[in-house]
């Protein structure tokens, strides 16, 4: 029983792995910065988010004068956040 529950244990991790190899591959190749994919703030980015960054694109946009970044969806070209201030 031992060894089964090591061997699952076993190939939980790499399947875990290697999902999360694809997803870097993924995110990596879609190019969306990593500065602006923490989409909640949390001050984090799960892989959550740089899943949910496939479909999304950055923007430069002019708000009231000031230079701001939109982060969009790329399906619909929808606005999903504003970044402004950030240099
Ligand atoms: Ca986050």
């Amino acid at each position: 029983m031992l060894l089964l529950i090591k061997k699952v244990s076993a190939t939980l991790l790499v399947v875990t792995m290697m999902a999360a190899t694809i997803l870097a591959v993924l995110v990596i190749h879609n190019g969306f910065p990593l500065k602006y994919m923490d989409i909640d703030d949390s001050g984090r980015v799960s892989p959550s988010e740089m899943y949910q960054t496939l479909d999304l694109g950055v923007r430069q946009r002019e708000t009231n004068g000031q230079l701001c970044v939109e982060i969009f969806s790329l399906k619909d070209g929808l606005p999903i956040k504003l970044i402004c201030g950030t240099g």
